[in-house]
């Protein structure tokens, strides 16, 4: 029905781990107009006790996500696809709060071996990147404690406008929070049963059935499989201690078997196709894990993610006025 945007404006956020790569390389096709908005401004704010418990960095974090968040609705009144390139997942928090400012009717698709809804209870790392759909979640408004600096985040998301793709590591307390309040998610195993494409149309049907919301993709890259993106945070076997009041176990993280980068590109050239793509999220990219060749395997699969969210075609467009040359 609508027609893809041919305009982008690309906004950096190279929030502490993350470092973003962008460049020409973005631009699939010549008549793509790609703006860069250049980087957002990293806050340097003390902890106050006014701040929540568990909940690292907290006061950079909040002075950061208001800075994406005024350049994204910028971008977004520019009439412009936004790319917003972490980072560190905690930028959603900025990136979805300002498209939720501009236009209340949005869809998020949240491509990710996680789930990152775990409120600052439930939370075993206290680390905000797993907290961001928790943040953002007008459900969970009252699961949290009063979130100083958060206030212009006005216009809350449902958990009925967000659908997951592709998770394989969920903590058992966000399981219960997904559960609780009947949120839409596909699993790896249900892209094994029914694959990327059918999952990615059902995903849509169900998060947008009458085909007329805005759609927000917030990829993480460790969503793909640790072997074609393997400079990212959280890919591996990890063993981290739990402590639910008096029980306390061991978690263990193993989030090898992710999205091939074909699964990936599909999604996204998929919710291209919509014509209604309006923003896009690529984070956990950080070029400080693994060896050189790690980290250009990393950005190219970023890369190519990004074209499809451009519109790239995988088997070609026409040129323009060209002719097959004769000899
Ligand atoms: N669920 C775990 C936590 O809350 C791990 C979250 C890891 N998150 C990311 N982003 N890498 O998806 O700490
Ligand atoms: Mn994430
Ligand atoms: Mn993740
Ligand atoms: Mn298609």
């Amino acid at each position: 029905s609508s027609v893809p945007n041919k305009r982008i404006g690309i906004i950096g956020c190279p929030f502490s781990k993350g470092q973003q790569k962008r460049g020409p390389e973005l631009a699939p096709q010549e008549s793509l107009d790609v703006l860069d908005y250049g980087d957002v401004d990293i806050a340097h704010r003390k902890y106050t006790p006014s701040y929540p418990r568990n909940m690292r960095n907290y006061g950079q974090i909040v002075g950061t996500v208001v800075n994406l968040a005024s350049k994204v609705e910028e971008i977004l009144k520019d009439d412009r696809m936004v790319v917003t390139l972490g980072g560190d997942h905690s930028v959603a928090i900025g990136s979805i709060g300002a498209h939720l400012m501009h236009n209340k009717d949005i869809a998020v698709i949240w491509v990710d071996a996680h789930a990152d809804i775990n409120t600052s209870l439930t939370s075993v790392s206290g680390n905000i990147h797993g907290m961001t759909v928790a943040v953002l979640a007008k459900e969970l408004e009252s699961y949290w404690p009063q979130l100083p600096g958060m206030e212009w985040l006005k216009n809350k998301l449902s958990l009925k406008d967000i659908v997951y793709i592709g998770l394989r590591s969920i903590d058992p307390l966000e399981k219960l929070i997904m559960s609780k309040f009947n949120v839409h998610a596909y699993g790896m195993e249900d892209i094994d049963r029914y694959g990327i494409y059918d999952i990615v149309q059902n995903a849509l049907q169900y998060v947008d059935p009458e085909k007329k919301k805005s759609y927000h993709v917030s990829y993480d890259i460790d969503s793909l499989d640790g072997l074609e993106a393997p400079s990212t945070g959280t890919r591996g076997y990890e063993e981290v201690s739990i402590s639910f009041g008096i029980t306390s176990s061991k978690l263990v993280i193993s989030v090898r078997g992710g999205l091939s980068l074909r699964e990936g590109i599909c999604i996204l050239e998929e919710i291209y196709d919509t014509g209604r793509l309006a923003a896009v999220d690529l984070v956990e990219l950080n070029p400080a894990i693994g060896s050189e060749d790690d980290v250009s395997k990393t950005v190219d699969a970023a890369i190519q993610i990004l074209k499809a969210a451009c519109g790239t075609v995988r088997k070609g467009v026409l040129p323009n006025d060209a002719v097959i040359p004769k000899p």
